[in-house]
């Protein structure tokens, strides 16, 4: 492979990975995993295509030096080979995470993730200073095309191969769900992770005053205390919170359908979807069409749940990410905007 074919792969590759590595942030459910196989594939192509980068990378340096564009490249050397050596090390071992000063606790799913946000920068000013005038046959060629075929394969065969060499051995790697999470404190009551979005922090809330508030396109608007929600019918879904930071925990969550609340407000015809706000300000929008699904959730696996995981009452979104499972609930607002108008990722 040329330089150049060589150095057009890796940056076609490292955008597709940026890509799809946001975007399986969204996918809580198993008809989305392709979007996490590309990802193993196309992070493994990248560490076959080292054999050939690393003497591109030599002869750079023979050639210019030390100068601010090579020191450049190589804190960006460390940084992608630790973006893709954290991917590969947590899907093999699940690679020790970081207690980080103000950042706190990270899996070394969260290693590897805060590694690629910081890789952006780099790869940017790199990518931009050695940008080549593109030809046609670099992208639109019979030998692209088989380039690009084969570096796929070879990224395939090596995650098939790892898959198995992990399962053999019954390294740590295996206990994984699709979205690469590790099971933590399954049916144990409260003994799973308290995590926050960055964003965001614990809360502790006295349950004799709080209140939930529903409002917006609603003919009824209430106002809702613990007992009120307490006489309502309960439900119990076994369910999986999934949460981006690289764990998950399945419980038998138990809550009072968003549905049988929503029967009393009596939404209005044109109400779309289901803005629900923690004591934080913390929210997340639904479709209205999910409301027999979102739970109001006061217990876990029988234990009610602790302050930490967003007593008095959290919201159970079973199929979605744990980002969506908002803690410390007071506030639903239902509303007529589409459900998809929010940052996909919370941004408050
Ligand atoms: N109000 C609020 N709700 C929140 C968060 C938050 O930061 N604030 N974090 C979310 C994230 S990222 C996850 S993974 C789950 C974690 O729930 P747990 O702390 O009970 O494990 O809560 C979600 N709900
Ligand atoms: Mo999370």
């Amino acid at each position: 492979m040329t330089s150049r074919a060589t150095n057009l792969a890796i940056f076609a590759i490292v955008v597709v990975e940026f890509a799809s590595g946001v975007l399986s942030l969204l996918v809580g459910q198993p008809d989305g995993a392709w979007l996490f196989w590309i990802h193993r594939i196309g992070g493994l192509a990248l560490a076959v295509l080292i054999l050939w980068k690393w003497r591109i990378v030599l002869r750079a340096y023979q050639r210019h030096g030390l100068t601010p564009l090579t020191a450049l490249a190589a804190l960006l050397t460390i940084v992608f080979v630790g973006t893709l050596a954290s991917g590969i090390l947590w899907a093999t071992v699940g690679f020790p995470g970081l207690r980080l000063p103000g950042i706190g606790g990270l899996t070394g799913l969260g290693v590897h993730i805060l590694l690629a946000l910081l890789l952006i920068p780099f790869f940017v000013i790199h990518a931009a200073h050695r940008w080549p005038r593109l030809l046609r046959p670099d992208f639109a060629s019979r030998r692209a095309a088989l380039r690009y075929a084969g570096l796929s394969v070879a990224g395939l065969a090596l995650w098939q191969g790892h898959e198995r060499i992990t399962r053999a051995a019954e390294l740590p790697g295996i206990n994984r769900r699709f979205t690469g999470s590790r099971e933590e404190g399954s049916f144990s009551g409260n003994g799973y992770p308290t995590t926050n979005w960055f964003t965001d922090a614990r809360q502790r809330i006295d349950p004799a005053t709080w209140q939930l508030r529903i409002h917006g396109l609603v003919d009824h608007e209430l106002e809702l205390a613990l007992p009120d929600l307490a006489a309502m019918p309960a439900t119990t879904t076994r369910a999986i919170l999934d949460c981006t930071g690289g764990w998950f925990t399945e419980q038998d969550w138990r809550g009072v359908p968003l549905a049988t609340v929503l029967a009393q407000a009596h939404p209005a015809n044109d109400a779309r979807s289901i803005l629900v706000t923690s004591a934080t300000g913390y929210r997340r929008r639904f479709p209205l069409s999910e409301a027999g699904k979102l739970l109001l959730g006061t217990h876990s696996s029988g234990v009610a749940l602790s302050a930490g995981h967003g007593a008095p009452v959290r919201l159970i979104a079973p199929g979605y990410r744990g980002f969506e499972w908002v803690k410390w609930v007071v506030e639903i607002e239902i509303s007529a905007a589409p459900a998809w108008l929010q940052s996909p990722l919370p941004l408050q």
